[in-house]
């Protein structure tokens, strides 16, 4: 199956490049323009998710209704991460299709079709990108480059993070912020970053992502300690193993 979920993951990531090749953006206007693509992507996916595995559940970020039951095999599936930069021609995005089982991620593929680059990982296989063992990074906190997201389309949300950050920042050695949570959580599992957070994401936004993640040795949490959530959705809190502890503690006082 995850053969197939590969090469499902980089047929869906061409459409990304023919999108933007095609130039319809300035035609159709941008907001139908990536609806359109969100949806189309997001379909091709769902049909051949239906052929892989037809007794899965299907989760997906363009989904009417988003209440899944994981209590089987689920696939969680966002055909378009980084909506932001994907209208804007940033050539950042992703395709993110991850399966639970029993409510454990079990399958992750992350795709950057503009970099041709694959990231997946078997429950227990560890975690690849286009074929190489991928490992966080060993460096502490002080040592570390930082990614995050600020849940920008939640202005409330955004004090909480700017404040995670000052005090991040002030023990680390640099940020960068990407816009896709999908490739920012394989950016640290591939040890390019060690520390990546945000306060409010989607569980296909992190599904595939965390997974690759944890198999390539680092560590996965909400911003108070706590499982992800790939029901309802919540914070992230994501580094390298020597990173994690001192990051974690960090984001328990700024919520405290
Ligand atoms: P998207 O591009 O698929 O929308 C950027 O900070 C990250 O936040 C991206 O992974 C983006 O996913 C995600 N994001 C954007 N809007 C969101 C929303 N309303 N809820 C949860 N995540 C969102
Ligand atoms: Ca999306």
């Amino acid at each position: 199956m995850l053969e197939q979920l590969k090469a499902l993951a980089k047929e869906a990531g061409k459409i990304f490049l023919e999108a933007v090749s095609a130039e319809v953006t300035a035609k159709e206007g941008v907001g139908n323009f990536v609806t359109d693509y969100d949806i189309r992507v997001q379909e091709l996916i769902y049909s051949r998710l239906k052929q892989i595995h037809p007794d899965a559940v299907l989760m997906g970020e363009e989904d009417e209704d988003h209440t899944a039951d994981l209590s089987g095999d689920c696939f969680i599936v966002d055909p378009l991460d980084g909506t932001q930069n994907f209208i804007n021609g940033y050539r950042h995005s992703a395709v993110s299709i991850g399966m639970t089982r029993a409510g454990e991620p079990v399958l992750g593929v992350v795709y950057n079709p503009y970099m041709d680059e694959l990231f997946w990982a078997e429950k227990g296989k560890g975690a690849y990108c286009n074929g190489k063992p991928i490992h966080t990074s060993a460096a502490p906190l002080s040592e570390s480059v930082l990614l995050f997201g600020c849940s920008s389309y939640n202005r409330e949300q955004t004090e909480l993070t700017f404040r995670l950050l000052r005090q991040l920042f002030d023990q680390a050695l640099d940020l960068r912020s990407s816009g896709s949570a999908a490739l920012d959580l394989c950016y640290v599992a591939s040890g390019r970053v060690n520390l990546f957070f945000e306060y409010q994401l989607s569980p296909w936004d992190y599904c595939a992502g965390s997974l690759i993640l944890t198999e390539a040795g680092g560590f996965a949490s909400q911003w108070n300690g706590g499982k992800l959530d790939l029901e309802q959705g919540g914070s992230v809190l994501a580094a390298g193993p020597n990173a994690y502890a001192a990051a974690l503690q960090t984001a328990c006082a700024v919520l405290a």
